[in-house]
């Protein structure tokens, strides 16, 4: 399969031309034990968001779940997830588009008419102890070759946006990103200050619906390993997971 997609990549590939989610099958592959591999799919039927959202994945995308191995504790594992999101833009910039990062994992994309959609968005899963992590599955969701009337509002695609892209070239660009930022000699840290470098919500008035209800002020910074500091009336408050939108100034 590695040979049949034809990517050179730290990683070995299944590839799929059609699959459910390729996170499900990762999460079996990495419940069997296998490592460093990536399921890949042209198309999946049965796409997965985060909340048990759908996520619309037809042909043409670059549907990918790596499974990695970190030997960390699991509150660590938001920086892998920023990680993901600092590789898939840094990708679609070598394509030239100008993504950027809504915290904590949406690529964003400026359509020209001042709206920015969804280009790619990221589903992390992992199993672990309370200080290692057996698995994390990082589903790395672009929407690349596909027709933006395909998509949901609000999403784009990079067809929309420059044309259609080599795919093995873009996820190897996406996988080596990847491996450079977090691989076992990586310094997770510096995976902040690119973060910071593509993100589009610092500096921004936003509202994060938490689990714990909304916080709404400016996004001041990114803190380790993945929360976003905002400054709110009351103080600034450090948000560790939640939804997040930018409000426009009224
Ligand atoms: C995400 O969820 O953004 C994570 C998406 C991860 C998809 C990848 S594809 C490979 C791997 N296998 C899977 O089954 N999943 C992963 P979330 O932040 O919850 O955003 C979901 C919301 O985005 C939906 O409720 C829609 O509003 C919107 N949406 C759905 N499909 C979309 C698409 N293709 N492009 C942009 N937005 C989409």
């Amino acid at each position: 399969a590695a040979l049949a997609f034809g990517l050179d990549a730290p990683y070995d590939v299944e590839y799929h031309d059609r699959i459910g989610s390729t996170n499900d099958r990762a999460r079996e592959l990495a419940e069997e034990g296998v490592d460093d591999v990536v399921v890949v799919a042209d198309e999946q039927t049965g796409g997965r968001g985060r909340l048990d959202r759908e996520w619309a994945a037809p042909a043409g995308g670059v549907w990918a779940s790596p499974v990695l191995r970190p030997e960390r504790p699991p509150a660590e594992v938001p920086i892998y997830t920023l990680a993901a999101a600092v590789a898939v833009t840094r990708a679609a910039r070598e394509v030239g588009v100008e993504a950027t990062i809504k915290w904590p994992n949406d690529v964003l994309v400026n359509d020209g008419d001042g709206e920015e959609r969804k280009l790619a968005g990221i589903l992390t899963e992992m199993e672990g102890e309370a200080d290692r992590v057996s698995w994390l599955v990082l589903g790395i969701g672009v929407n690349a070759n596909v027709d933006r009337d395909a998509l949901p509002p609000g999403a784009t695609s990079l067809r929309a946006a420059v044309g259609d892209v080599d795919r093995r070239r873009f996820l190897q660009g996406i996988l080596e990103a990847l491996y450079d930022l977090t691989g076992a000699d990586a310094d997770l840290r510096a995976v902040l200050d690119a973060w910071r470098e593509y993100a589009s919500t610092l500096g921004r008035q936003v509202r994060v619906e938490t689990p714990r209800g909304t916080v709404a002020g400016r996004a001041v910074d990114v803190r380790f390993p993945g929360s976003l500091v905002v400054g709110t009336d009351d103080g600034e408050r450090a948000v560790h997971a939640g939804d997040c939108e930018h409000v426009r100034p009224t």
